[in-house]
């Protein structure tokens, strides 16, 4: 049995990179021979014991559908579920607990709101808003909205650092803009994207803004209220939490005003043949059966995550990137893609010597994890006039040691390539 930091929901223990190690059984393994280096957690995080026991236990104990029957294992599964939505809410400082849908994850949430806002209020001669460095799940969504109802969509270049300026934006959000999609970091690049000021700016031309959170909820707090944006998506599975769980948050008055994504079980008050009355928020948006286990293991995660001090755990990641960077500029060879100030969590990486699908095998041989290929932003590989990068991005198990485990994996790819 792995040893388990305690949680407490009192009092946030000190966090310590290394002992937060223990929580995490995935990391306590060998690959290839060599003990498991993680440095692939904007891919997907590891998941704490907590979570994996939250899981477990929904299906060994509370194993029943919700929001249905009278009996006990029914009833506890909804409380359970619900109550995750309340540490959703929390965790984001939404408003209400109805702003709150749960989805399969981040692309879901897009893709719902694309569909359900995007084809009830966008007209031809409207403009969508992206910028240069979103992932496809925040571009491919509004494309397909664009050729339903004939709006345009816009993009806001980024500078040669990965940044997206305030004056780039400002020239480009109008009158015609009604929907801006953002991300709020950059999951090639670890850009933090200036949201608050964009989210001003938008709402100053009546566009409605909707944030791509998938990279931001480990590594930035979050507060939609403070924010001020209308959507916010993300999900469990970047978050320690499990995968096939998500979340969109809303505005009250823009979720009411929309019609369902999907039909189905659950987000109906009644149905005749003739007429369908619809469930009140959230459930309106969550036909079928929803993630059960998923939901309630993502409630354990905001717990676990929760339990120590969030900021400290922001700045040991910020210690370990800033580690990062300066090891791998002196490794020679390696060419660093990104280089905003105030990233967070990535480093894409180019090397001299050898191909990123070269680096991912060797490095891989030599028990380290990281991801190459194109990060699903291929627009953000077109800026730079390349098809790949390997890229290496931390979670809050990760310490230097790791980064020098990384950096003597790419020696032995220069010695092989060089
Ligand atoms: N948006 C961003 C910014 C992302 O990084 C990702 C996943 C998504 C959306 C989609 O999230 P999903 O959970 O719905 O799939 N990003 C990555 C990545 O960087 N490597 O693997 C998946």
């Amino acid at each position: 049995m792995t040893e388990v930091s305690p949680i407490s929901a009192s009092s946030p223990a000190t966090f310590d990179g290394e002992r937060t190690r223990k929580d995490f059984p995935a990391l306590h393994q060998e690959v290839h021979g060599k003990p498991l280096v993680y440095l692939d957690s904007a891919a997907t995080s590891l998941k704490p014991q907590a979570v994996i026991d939250a899981v477990t236990d929904v299906y060994a104990r509370d194993c029943a559908n919700i929001h249905r029957a009278v009996h006990l294992l029914s009833q506890r599964a909804t409380a359970r579920f619900e109550e995750a939505r309340e540490k959703v809410r929390a965790f984001v400082n939404a408003a209400k607990v109805s702003e709150v849908v749960f989805t399969r994850g981040t692309t879901e949430a897009i893709n719902l709101v694309a569909q359900s806002w995007g084809r009830a209020y966008l007209r031809e001669g409207d403009e969508v808003l992206v910028t240069e460095l979103e992932h496809h799940s925040n571009i491919v969504p509004w494309q397909i909205l664009c050729q339903q109802t004939g709006a345009k969509l816009v993009v806001v270049p980024m500078t040669d650092r990965g940044e997206v300026l305030r004056e780039a934006f400002e020239e480009r959000v109008t009158e015609r803009t009604r929907l801006v999609a953002l991300a709020h970091v950059s999951n090639a690049l670890g850009t933090v994207l200036p949201v608050a000021e964009l989210i001003s700016l938008a709402h100053e031309r009546g566009a409605v803004v909707l944030l791509d959170g998938a990279q931001a909820v480990s590594h930035v707090d979050v507060d939609v209220q403070a924010l001020d944006c209308d959507f916010y998506a993300f999900s469990g599975h970047k978050l320690y939490g499990p995968s096939g769980i998500g979340v969109l948050y809303g505005k009250e008055r823009l979720l009411e005003g929309m019609p369902p994504y999907q039909g189905g079980g659950d987000m109906i008050r009644s149905v005749t043949f003739e007429e369908t009355i619809y469930n009140e928020l959230p459930y309106k948006f969550e036909a079928g059966t929803p993630n059960i286990a998923g939901a309630i293991g993502l409630g354990a995660a905001i717990d676990y995550f929760e339990s120590f001090d969030t900021q400290e755990v922001h700045a040991h990641e910020a210690a370990v990137l800033r580690y990062a960077t300066e090891a791998l500029e002196a490794v020679p060879g390696v060419r660093l893609i990104g280089t905003a100030p105030g990233k967070v969590s990535a480093l894409s990486f180019l090397m001299d010597a050898a191909h990123p699908h070269d680096i991912g095998t060797i490095v891989d041989s030599e028990g380290v994890a990281i991801r190459t290929g194109h990060h699903c932003a291929q627009p953000v590989m077109e800026h730079f006039g390349i098809a790949a990068t390997a890229r290496a991005s931390l979670g809050m198990y990760n310490t230097t040691d790791d980064i020098d485990a990384l950096v003597g994996a790419l020696r032995k790819v220069q010695e092989l390539f060089g």
